[in-house]
């Protein structure tokens, strides 16, 4: 099994002090260069429908992983920042072709993942392209899965358009969670974003292309959440498009009854081949998102740790386990083993009371300073809410605003190369973690050597492993209480 936090992990102890002896026994031994919202926020209902969602809670994806399944290659719209030798932009990174399955192969591939990956949760249709405009496909693989693996979420993504067709054979199927790409309500900023739709057998184009998208976007939204169905909007920010325009698309999904707004930063790169990225068109900073998602504030609830997944992603939110389940590595015949998803869902209940309580302890720690700092900490964690990565081995931070009134996440900053790959650094890969860390106060890390530390600290940051396996909330809680004052007595154990 990968990385993450895994089902002997759990099963044993969960004790900060022993997973921190733990690591000193084991084989990482780096001290030099060279080396290597919640329950109590929602009714317990809505809670139990998406506390194993990963995407649609925050505090699930530390815990539970999602898979896709690439069924759905036929799309009924051009997004300008698509091309579709590549995966759909909406849910994934653009980047290398998706292996396509038919629905017996996507059977075959959830089954072998859900014996091997016991974080898995969700089963979802996001691409390479319109999840409902190639329904039957995404239908055929659904009933599969289902039929077989009662327990496992059905969750799609669609550009709308075909949505408003299809709401009584979703609510049929209980697929409780449909993503809508929704970026922009206003057609005229619709013109620069989608060239065509095909729509009622015909190609539409211009103003009436987006008119007509719009409304089908806008209607399918609301038959979703007259019937119950959580609806997350994903909206691509694209800089002097639809940037300030977003502000009012969360609003306005939020008056039709969204459940969650996740606004993305556009991924423009010439060598994508999109419109965009052949015309210069740029993604926005993580400056420039984090301002949009503050002025959104109030609005709809706001998704901040999706990781634009492929659309054949598999594995927790942040990991990519997909080239562990490709099609030559799956069996002919397979028979679903429960056993093992049962028992992680066990431990991560337990686990789960712990982390409410540590969450609470945290918030009292903090209350007890008296600071009006605001610093943002940066984690490297594999999952299960706590800070258990090597500095070194992090692809990915996880970013956090700690002040007086509390710990709040912020959302995650991609490192292009990991600093410490088998072993060793790399002077100019810990520069890309440096930008990567950029506005960071504090590095929480479950390792860190005096090289990469000593450099940290030349460039401001504070990098730490005091905190090691200790939850992300008490970690920060105690380390800011450090810095700006508490009582003795509240320092973590
Ligand atoms: Fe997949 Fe999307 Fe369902 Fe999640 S992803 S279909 S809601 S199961 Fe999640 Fe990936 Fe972001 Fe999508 S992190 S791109 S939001
Ligand atoms: Fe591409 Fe998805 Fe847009 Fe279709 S809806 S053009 S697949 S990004």
């Amino acid at each position: 099994m990968a990385s993450f936090v895994s089902l002997d992990s759990l099963s044993g102890t969960t004790s900060a002090d022993a997973m921190r002896q733990a690591l000193g026994a084991s084989g990482c031994q780096s001290s030099s260069c060279g080396s290597s919202g919640g329950p109590g926020d929602m009714p317990a209902d809505l809670w139990a429908r998406i506390k194993d969602h990963p995407c649609y809670s925050e505090e699930a994806h530390h815990y539970f992983a999602r898979m896709h399944v690439a069924v759905a290659p036929a799309c009924n719209i051009q997004c300008n920042y698509c091309n579709r030798k590549y995966d759909c932009a909406n849910e994934s990174r653009p980047g290398v072709v998706s292996e396509k399955l038919t629905p017996d192969q996507a059977f075959r591939k959830v089954v072998t993942v859900a014996n091997e990956v016991p974080q898995l949760s969700v089963l979802g249709i996001a691409g390479p392209g319109d999840a409902l405009y190639d329904w039957r496909k995404t239908k055929a693989t659904f009933e599969l899965v289902a039929r077989e693996i009662p327990d496992i979420k059905l969750c799609i993504s669609t550009n709308g358009l075909a949505l408003p067709d299809h709401v009584d054979e979703l609510v049929d199927m209980n697929i409780d969670h449909v993503t809508i790409t929704i970026n922009m309500i206003d057609p005229m900023i619709g013109t620069k974003i989608y060239p065509w739709i095909f729509y009622d057998h015909k190609r539409w184009t211009g103003l009436v292309a987006s008119q007509i998208l719009h409304e089908r976007q806008m209607l399918g939204l609301e038959m979703l959440a007259e019937r119950g169905i959580l609806v997350k909007v994903n909206s691509v920010m694209i800089p002097g498009i639809n940037d300030e325009h977003l502000k009012e698309v969360n609003a306005a999904v939020k008056a039709r009854g969204a459940f969650l707004h996740n606004i993305m930063p556009l991924i423009s790169d010439p060598a994508h081949g999109t419109h965009f990225g052949l015309t210069g068109q740029r993604g926005p900073k993580h400056a420039e998102l984090m301002a949009l998602q503050e002025a959104c504030a109030g609005g709809a609830n706001l998704m901040r740790h999706c990781r634009q997944c492929r659309a054949d992603a598999v594995g927790l939110l942040g990991e990519d386990r997909g080239q562990e389940f490709t099609l030559d590595q799956i069996p002919e015949e397979v028979a679903y083993d429960p056993s093992v998803r049962t028992t992680y869902r066990e431990v991560v209940a337990r686990e789960r009371q712990d982390h409410v309580a540590a969450k609470q302890e945290a918030t009292a720690v903090l209350d007890e300073t008296d600071s009006a700092a605001r610093i943002l900490i940066a984690v490297a964690t594999r999952g299960g809410g706590r800070v258990n990565q090597h500095f070194g081995h992090a692809k990915e931070f996880q970013v956090y605003e700690a002040s007086a009134s509390g710990v709040r996440f912020i959302g995650h900053r991609k490192v292009e190369d990991a600093y410490c790959e088998g072993g060793f650094g790399e002077d100019a890969t810990l520069d890309s973690v440096l930008k990567t860390l950029e506005g960071v106060d504090t590095v929480l890390c479950a390792k860190i050597g005096d090289c990469p530390q000593g450099q940290l600290k030349s460039a401001g940051i504070t990098a730490t492993d005091a905190f090691a396996f200790e939850y992300i909330e008490t970690a920060i809680s105690a380390c800011y209480a450090d810095r700006y004052g508490r009582p003795v007595q509240a320092q973590v154990a």
